[in-house]
């Protein structure tokens, strides 16, 4: 059978009407892959699937937010929509406008953004404008325009979003056929790690599972202000999808960290890199920096002995790697050149 997008896919759980004209990319579907080569290396008796996000049509986990919020903006009439972003919102909103048919206005903190997400907004004809200020100064603007003027926000304020989320962890059940025991995935604007934890317990009340992962989300250490208990006014790390200091899904977060008895933590940018570096290499799976973080977590809670042998864990991989190719190849060995004789060719590849 056609994949038929979220929403048509997860309809009984999702706020849609017959009258809803559904917006879709034919989002979700993503893989989940097993991973034993990774858990292997890191010395973790565990059964591990990461959740390959980067799968989604516009590279990121944002599309399955962003189809319902589309939806439901064209559902009510909107002729535009605006969010601010670190990048991924901004390609998901502008790709699902252009398909709707719809406006959009997206604003990004200038040169912090990554060259492939900035050509996604550029291509699908979003109207772009660059702040001299960071995520979190751009989406109190948006807020206020939003209220202000006719155009719909679609950051994850706007609730459609989380619930067009939380399809990640139905997914996830269906695919294992039950609930992992842990969930790990990284924190910006907290919103995905909150999405989940609903569709854990949508899952749970309708009684498709029988128990629910303990949520543990992992925020860069420049970036931390669910850590340290404080908004951090000039957020600073190489994973610039998380580079956020005043979360917006902040309580939310945290509620999701403490009813399932799991935590919120922090890891340096050095273990994301090596986590991005090992689920390359290692598995053969290209996500961004920012979507490694979660992985990186995962590492650091295993080595202080956090797991009991055959823990069922998934890690959701937030973006593609490719939207940040210019990072990889300034971590990468650069290729050797050869001339292209024969004998040299046989040297090089040391037979
Ligand atoms: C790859 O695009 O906030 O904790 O404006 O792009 O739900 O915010 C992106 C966030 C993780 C964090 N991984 O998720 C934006 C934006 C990737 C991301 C996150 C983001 P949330």
């Amino acid at each position: 059978m056609k994949w038929p997008g979220i929403i048509e896919a997860y309809r009984e759980f999702l706020p849609v009407t017959d009258d809803t004209p559904i917006v879709t990319l034919e989002e979700g579907g993503t893989p989940l892959i097993r991973s034993p080569r990774l858990a292997a290396e890191i010395g973790a008796d565990i059964d591990l699937y990461l959740k390959f996000e980067g799968a989604n049509p516009t590279g990121s986990f944002k599309d399955r937010g962003m189809t319902l919020a589309i939806s439901k903006a064209k559902e009510d009439g909107a002729k535009a929509v605006i969010c601010a972003s670190t990048g991924n919102t901004s390609a998901s909103a502008a790709a699902y406008s252009a398909h709707a048919g719809m406006e959009a206005y997206v604003l990004i903190p200038e040169g912090k953004i990554t060259l492939g997400k900035l050509s996604q907004a550029m291509i699908h004809k979003a109207t772009i404008l660059q702040i001299d200020g960071n995520f979190d100064e751009a989406l109190c603007l948006v807020k206020e325009i939003a209220e202000n003027y006719p155009v719909t926000l679609v950051n994850s304020l706007n609730p459609y979003r989380l619930q067009g989320q939380k399809t990640g962890a139905f997914e996830v059940c269906d695919q294992l056929d039950y609930a992992p025991d842990h969930h790990f995935l990284p924190v910006g604007n907290a919103g995905n790690i909150t999405a989940y934890w609903m569709g854990y317990k949508d899952y749970y009340n309708a009684g498709k599972i029988d128990s629910l992962p303990k949520m543990i989300g992992f925020q860069a250490a420049g970036a931390a202000p669910i850590v340290r208990g404080k908004i951090i006014k000039n957020p600073k790390t190489i994973a610039t999808a998380i580079r956020i200091g005043n979360p917006a899904s902040w309580k939310q977060a945290e509620a999701a960290a403490a009813e399932s008895q799991g935590r919120i933590d922090m890891v340096t940018d050095d273990e994301i890199v090596t986590a991005y570096r090992m689920i390359a290499g290692l598995e053969g799976i290209y996500c961004e920096p920012a979507s490694a973080a979660g992985v990186a977590g995962l590492i650091k809670l295993n080595k202080t002995g956090y797991f009991k042998s055959g823990d069922k864990v998934v890690c959701t991989l937030t973006g593609h790697g490719l939207k940040d190719a210019d990072f990889s190849l300034t971590i990468s060995e650069k290729p050797a050149s050869i001339s292209g004789s024969m004998d040299e060719l046989v040297k090089a590849l040391g037979f």
